[in-house]
């Protein structure tokens, strides 16, 4: 066995660079080629090979050494007989690499889509530098790093650097690996479904502006609104409810309700239909088990209501409401709306829903697409009525009638769209006649 020096071979016009990443330890067995230290000047990044097998017996440099050519890396123990080894063949390891080239990976492997922010550029980087877009915005790694990256089938771009001027490290790349390994299938980056990483843009150069901190209940409903809309395929079935004699009924029954200490809302009588509509089609009334292999119909009838408040969307839940009349839920829904906007609603007043009814009514829109309020399996949106021309067949002559538009987004992996029509429409006749309710 000899001992042998490894020297820092010619790197270029540089008169001295530095040391930014050692990849070896004493005593690790290296073979030719594998890269030894990574070193950096102000335009350029590079790997420094080794130039023979061997076992490496001292490190002489460390992370933030200056150095140049000639300098010496470490002394190898080898079986040649060669004294002085000079990494000769670092040319190999120095690429000249476009922009476009360092984002796009290799032919084999699926080519995740560059942000929209970057464009690809004519210009070359400099030797050596290794382009990678993280966010929106142009971060760096060595070539080994990259080839460590390629080989453990890592995007880069997706990997957080904690070297300088946000280099990646090893390290960086073998956390990456570790979190997304400790996240739940769906939210791996082995999903299908893992979006690109949204660009961070400086919006300073279009025009000034303002930031305001999202609220706590708009994080939590957001998360699991996005959670909900990517889990659950969404169908949405539009209907309209003549609601012209619901609602002459609804304010002539204003005073009696008023005595009993509620607003009769049109929310209340659509929540006494929905019961209805749950009792005749039972899947409504039910939640997929996580595993998906099956359904869970439920012989309650908690309903839940949208509710905006200044802080962001809540929905409480109106407990038994089959076993309910209309008065009562009006006052239920009265108490709930109040607690929820003075901040009030305990837990227990916002679980255990079956079905949601999100209704926009009071403030306006023609329709729109709600998303289901999971494990739940449907929600119904409710826009502004309004008076249309009604063609009657039976007096061959249009009549003003007042219309209630009706958005029932369903989840189509348990319910299929014929039922979602049928629901609508059976949703429909119990609000054109509210006395079928009674039946
Ligand atoms: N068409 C026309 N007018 C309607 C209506 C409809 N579909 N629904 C309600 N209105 C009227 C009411 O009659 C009332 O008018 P008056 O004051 O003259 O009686 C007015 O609009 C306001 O109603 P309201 O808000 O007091 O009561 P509500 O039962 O309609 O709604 C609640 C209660 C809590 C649902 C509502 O306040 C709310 O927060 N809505 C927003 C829900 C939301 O943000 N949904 C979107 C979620 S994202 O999917």
């Amino acid at each position: 066995m000899t001992t042998e020096q490894i020297l820092i071979p010619d790197i270029g016009n540089f008169d001295s660079v530095d040391v930014i990443d050692v990849l070896v330890n004493v005593g690790d067995s290296i073979n030719t080629d594998d890269s030894l230290i990574t070193v950096e000047s102000d335009k350029a990044s590079m790997d420094i090979p080794a130039p023979k097998p061997g076992i490496i017996k001292e490190l002489k440099i460390k992370i933030g050494d200056k150095v140049k050519e000639g300098s010496l890396v470490a002394l190898i123990e080898t079986s040649s007989a060669t004294k002085v080894v000079k990494a000769d063949n670092i040319e190999k390891e120095i690429k000249v690499e476009k922009v476009v080239e360092k984002i796009i990976p290799e032919p084999s492997r699926p080519a995740p889509e560059p942000p929209p922010t970057i464009q690809p550029t004519e210009n070359p980087l400099p030797i050596g530098e290794s382009a990678l877009v993280t966010n929106g915005k142009l971060s760096h790694a060595s070539p080994s790093i990259r080839k460590f990256a390629r080989q453990l089938g890592v995007n880069l771009s997706l990997v957080q650097g904690t070297g300088p001027k946000n280099r990646v490290l090893e390290a960086d790349v073998k956390n990456f690996v570790k979190g997304e390994l400790a996240k739940p299938r769906s939210e791996s980056m082995g999903s299908q479904f893992a979006p690109i990483p949204m660009p961070d843009i400086d919006f300073s150069q279009f025009g000034s502006f303002e930031t305001q901190p999202l609220s706590k209940i708009k994080k939590i409903s957001g998360a699991n609104l996005h959670r909900n809309w990517v889990t659950a395929p969404h169908v949405t079935q539009f209907d309209n409810a003549d609601i012209t004699d619901l609602e002459a009924f609804r304010k002539s029954m204003q005073k009696e309700a008023e005595k009993r200490g509620a607003k009769l809302t049109l929310l209340a009588f659509l929540m006494k239909a929905c019961v209805n509509a749950l009792r005749t089609y039972p899947t409504f009334n039910s939640s997929l088990s996580p595993d998906g292999e099956t359904l869970i119909l439920k012989n309650y009838y908690h309903i839940g209501f949208a509710c905006d408040t200044p802080d962001g969307l809540v929905v409480p839940v109106v407990k038994d409401v089959y076993k309910k009349d209309v008065l009562d839920i009006a006052h239920d829904l009265g108490e709930l709306s109040k607690k929820a906007r003075e901040r009030k609603l305990k837990m227990d007043d916002m679980q255990g829903g079956c079905f949601t009814i999100s209704s926009l009514g009071g403030i306006g829109g023609t329709k729109f697409t709600p998303i289901i309020n999971c494990p739940e399996v449907a929600i119904l949106g409710v826009s502004r009525s309004a008076m249309q021309p009604i063609y009657n067949p039976d007096t061959k002559a249009f009549e003003a009638r007042l219309i209630l538009p009706l958005s029932l987004s369903y989840d189509h992996r348990v319910i299929d769209g014929a039922d979602g029509a049928r629901f609508t429409s059976h949703l429909g006749a119990m609000l054109s006649d509210v006395r079928r309710l009674l039946l």
